[in-house]
């Protein structure tokens, strides 16, 4: 086995590299973080965070004060390198590598010999190779083969946190761990072993790399069945809601919940990396892609029709993050919506409530429609109501307030 892997560069320090960063310190390693961003790096440096995740400044500030965190712009030499950068997708629901590609070239510079990289990124199948490729074409000198004394190591060790408790599940959470070669897998072990409580899985890059697609995947899938039993139970005038209990009563049902459709980073973005990957085969979940997709036009369609109804609607819209309590709102379904509705309500206004953030997204701001709003002046002027996120204070809403209201309820928060 190769040094002890003492000091460990974490690439991207974002939503998953900082806490990595944050953990890695707290479990004793020197950690360098490094960020594009001069305000990410800036904030890092004073012990702060540029955004909010429970648990995660205490952690930041403790270890930059330990002297055990430091940010910069630059990627420094160190034993082992986590790569957190992101993975979008262009147009054509291809992977955008290209974040990864100069994070790559960044590291293969500093490389002395012996190092650990590690790719946490969420990737297609054959992207942690990809990296090993870049790395080597840069570095000639270096190989992948474990028998040499220029060897370097390369694993895939994707995240699973879920945003609001990745400080817990970071540490909880069990671990897949995917080397280019056994010896990569064991040496990426004995590093989240440094933190991870969970129990560390060691398998091939390819297939690591593929399970965090198919975990994502599933839930995708999942949540399209409920998203299109709702439309199907719309058209029959049955409450999907009831209906889903009732099924899942089930000893072996376990149905999702439907809602305006799928948002955030990830579940609406990892299945088309397996969809890419192999076309022809994914058939059911390009489908379940295309049905979570689709949600947010058929809520757009139904306010519409209710719409119609008034000469200058009044539309209390409720919620624009991309789920309950956050304030994300990035790949966000029911702020697609609102944006669909300030664009084709041109009489009406849209009273858009979002208590967890202070002002609208720029292509909200400004536009003479919509107004963010207080959720009690929302209800009393609306004539319409369209719940979009299950946000705590609305389930709070006394139910008097909504009885002379059309209310569309997208997320059966109210039955
Ligand atoms: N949603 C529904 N119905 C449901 C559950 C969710 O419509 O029954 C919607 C949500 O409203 C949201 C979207 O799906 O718009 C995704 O929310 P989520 O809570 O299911 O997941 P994320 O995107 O916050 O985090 C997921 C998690 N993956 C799985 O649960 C398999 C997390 O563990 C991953 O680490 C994360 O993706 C990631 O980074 O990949």
């Amino acid at each position: 086995m190769k040094n002890p892997l003492q000091t460990v560069s974490v690439i991207g320090l974002g939503y998953i590299g900082l806490p990595t960063a944050a953990v890695l310190a707290q479990a004793g390693k020197r950690v360098i973080g490094v960020d594009l961003q001069e305000s990410t790096v800036t904030a890092v440096n004073s012990g702060t965070v540029p955004f909010v995740e429970e648990g995660l400044e205490t952690v930041v500030a403790g270890a930059v004060a330990r002297e055990r965190l430091s940010a910069q712009t630059q990627t420094p030499p160190a034993d082992a390198f986590i790569v957190s950068v992101p993975t979008p997708f262009k147009d054509d629901h291809l992977a955008d590598l290209s974040y990864i590609d100069s994070a790559a070239r960044a590291i293969a510079v500093q490389l002395r010999g012996g190092e650990l990289i590690v790719l946490e990124s969420t990737s297609p199948p054959g992207t942690t190779e990809h990296m090993a490729e870049v790395v080597l074409a840069e570095r000639p000198d270096l190989t992948q083969d474990p028998m040499h004394r220029n060897s370097v190591y390369f694993a895939h060790a994707p995240e699973r946190v879920l945003p609001g408790r990745i400080m817990i599940e970071m540490v909880d959470n069990d671990r897949i761990i995917g080397g280019t070669t056994p010896v990569a897998s064991e040496m990426t072990r004995e590093l989240y072993s440094s933190f991870c409580r969970g129990e560390l899985l060691l398998t091939d890059a390819r297939t690591a790399e593929m399970a965090k697609l198919t975990e994502n995947a599933f839930r995708d899938v999942n949540i399209a069945f409920a998203n299109e039993l709702s439309i199907i139970a719309d058209k029959l005038d049955i409450d999907v809601w009831e209906l889903i209990e009732l099924a899942n009563h089930h000893p072996r049902v376990n149905i999702l919940q439907p809602g305006p459709g799928v948002g955030g980073h990830c579940i609406a973005v990892d299945p088309w990396f397996i969809v890419s990957a192999e076309p022809e085969s994914a058939r059911l979940i390009a489908t379940a892609r295309e049905v979570n997709d689709s949600k947010p036009e058929v809520v757009l369609e139904k306010t519409l029709d209710v719409a119609e109804r008034f000469k200058a609607p009044k539309i209390a819209a409720l919620g624009i993050a991309f789920k309950a309590n956050i304030d994300d709102l990035r790949e966000s379904p029911s702020r697609q919506i609102v944006n669909r509705l300030a664009d084709t309500v041109e009489d009406g206004t849209i009273l858009v409530v979002e208590p967890n953030v202070d002002e609208l997204p720029a292509e909200l701001a400004g536009r003479p429609n919509v107004q963010l709003t207080e959720l009690d002046a929302a209800l009393d002027a609306a004539d319409i109501v369209l719940l979009l996120v299950d946000h705590a204070p609305f389930k709070q809403v006394d139910q008097e307030q909504l009885r002379t209201k059309i209310i569309i309820d997208t997320k059966g928060l109210w039955r």
